[in-house]
């Protein structure tokens, strides 16, 4: 798994912008500490005691050193400050036609993930931490919510981290650059198992991520994965009938071809799939 050392390498288009913002925070304390260090050691050395007993001149106040005390220091932070405006301003701004959406949803203690009208969700558990699948180099919007409490949404190789307040809607673009698995997890205190409340980001090719998607798509559909339409409603049935019902649940035009779409082998009895209609909604 990737993300050791994310400043160094981030994995994001707008973690590379914001690696941009902390070379010239490093750089400008850089020259700070050096410029201090040198004065530090200057009056050490120029001003150590030779064994005079005269005391050097005495000022109480430098007008012209004061102000400059002043001025540069602030100069230095209205810089710093611009320079994370324009970034951050940047980085936040919501691009009109995101290549995918996906849905984050923080609970105690764990995590769902969810893709607008492509019929993929994946819920984790504490136990079992889900995985966010996302496309190489475009454009992902995320819809960030909180089920319950206060959360947070931290994946270090993007260097991103955003709260997830219940009630308060957070939305943002990620572009990952670099294929790869990464680490991700909860970063605000939640609770007994917010230790637990991790997950993994997968960063595939486009074309990866879209069969991706259909495979998902499909196990989930008509396969009783996670159903979302609901559960299978003939508890009687066998798990091929009901994979048949869900089928039809998930396909709204209620005919025979989806569950061939479906893999769904044979055909159910025309009495037998007329009931099926009925009972899907
Ligand atoms: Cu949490």
């Amino acid at each position: 798994m990737k993300g050791a050392m994310p400043i160094l390498q981030p994995a994001s288009l707008q973690a590379e912008d914001l690696r941009g913002v902390w070379m010239v925070f490093f750089a400008t304390a850089c020259v700070i500490a050096a410029f201090v260090y040198a004065l530090i050691f200057y009056s050490l050395l120029r001003w150590r005691d030779r064994g005079q007993t005269k005391m050097p001149p005495q000022f109480k106040q430098n007008v012209p050193l004061e102000i400059t005390g002043v001025v540069i220091p602030l100069l230095i932070v209205i810089g710093l400050f611009y320079v994370t405006y324009v970034r951050e301003v940047s980085n936040d701004a919501l691009h009109a036609n995101p290549y995918a959406t996906v849905d984050v949803k923080a609970f105690r203690w764990s995590w769902t993930f969810s893709y607008p009208g492509r019929n993929v969700s994946i819920t984790g558990t504490p136990q079992s931490p889900p995985e966010l699948v996302l496309p190489a180099n475009k454009l992902t919007q995320v819809n960030l919510y909180s089920a319950d409490i206060d959360h947070s949404f931290w994946i270090p190789a993007f260097l991103f981290k955003r709260d997830a307040l219940p009630g308060f809607p957070n939305h943002f673009d990620l572009t990952p650059n670099k294929i790869g698995v990464y680490p991700g997890n909860c970063s605000e205190f939640c609770g007994l198992d917010h230790a637990l409340m991790t997950f993994t980001v997968r960063v595939v090719p486009a074309a990866d991520f879209e069969r991706w998607l259909s495979r998902r798509a499909t196990a989930q559909c008509c396969h009783g994965e996670r159903a979302p339409l609901g559960a299978p409603v003939e508890p009687r049935a066998s798990a091929r009938q009901n994979a048949a019902i869900v089928g039809l649940r998930c396909h709204p035009e209620r005919s025979i071809s989806p569950l061939a779409k479906c893999g769904v082998e044979g055909r159910p009895s025309g009495a037998r799939l007329a009931r099926m209609s009925r009972a899907a909604p």
